[in-house]
């Protein structure tokens, strides 16, 4: 039991989430580590959406507004920290849900798909097929999902997929609290913020949007000013820490 009064409730709930999904299968052992380092940049990040972050997320929306065929790519970290949250915004989006894993066994794909289900999440199913120049599983994908997609959001990534799938012409939107990683660097739109922040925010402007802010948000979009923000937000926190 987490006392509601912790000072650091909302880290440790998480936290216990992943455990009980690395418990359950949904999470490899990998991305509990992996959760640990979100935790350790999220820290250099004040733990809060900056500025530059919540520009990001409303960029995101409107790049997944103006998409075709916009589709989330949830991975097991995601799908344990944030089903509630991918449902609403697929629904606000339009965007179609697809698994796509890194360490991909048929039971964690049946795992998380019904994880994802039992929150409301309408996930597409089907043949996978190799589709992307990688050598391992992540290649792995739905014709008509990622395959087809024009804007892939792809929440804690790793980064030769992102490259992978810029490189096919995709719109690769990402969310990474570590802002020197190479999807961080790689994507379209960068979001560097801890995911159960940014989903909300990305959903709420999905909801507000209208095609003047679309068109100016797009056409706007510079991401090497969004990383180059980040990291002044890291210095800034950096710089103040014993004040
Ligand atoms: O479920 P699988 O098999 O697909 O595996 C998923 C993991 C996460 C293990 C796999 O994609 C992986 O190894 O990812 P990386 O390369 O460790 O990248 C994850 C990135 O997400 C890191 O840069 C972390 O800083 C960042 N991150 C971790 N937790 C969060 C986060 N960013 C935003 N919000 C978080 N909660």
């Amino acid at each position: 039991m987490i006392p509601d009064d912790h000072p650091r409730y909302r880290s440790l709930v998480a936290r216990e989430r992943i455990a009980d999904a690395v418990r359950s299968g949904i999470v490899v052992v990998e991305g509990a580590s992996a959760h640990g380092r979100g935790e350790a940049f999220d820290y250099l990040l004040g733990e809060e959406t900056s500025a530059s972050a919540a520009r990001a997320e409303e960029t995101a929306a409107a790049f997944l507004m103006a998409a075709d065929r916009p589709v989330i790519s949830v991975n097991g970290n995601t799908a344990a920290l944030a089903a509630v949250e991918i449902r609403d915004l697929a629904k606000a989006s339009g965007a179609a849900v697809e698994v796509n894993l890194f360490h991909r066994t048929e039971a964690r794909m049946e795992a998380i798909t019904a994880h994802l289900n039992s929150a409301g999440v309408s996930v597409l199913e089907g043949t996978a097929e190799r589709l992307l120049p990688l050598s391992h599983d992540r290649a792995l994908c739905l014709r008509e999902g990622i395959g087809a997609a024009d804007v892939v959001l792809v929440p804690l990534e790793d980064g030769d997929r992102c490259e992978a799938l810029v490189a096919m012409g995709k719109t690769v939107i990402t969310i990474d609290l570590n802002p020197l990683s190479r999807t961080a660097k790689t994507a379209t739109v960068t979001i560097v913020d801890e995911l159960t922040r940014a989903l909300p925010n990305i959903t709420r402007a999905c909801r507000e949007m209208t095609p003047e802010t679309q068109a100016r948000l797009i056409a706007a979009h510079d991401n090497t000013a969004l990383l180059r923000a980040a990291l002044e937000q890291i210095q800034e926190t950096l710089a103040d820490a014993l004040d």
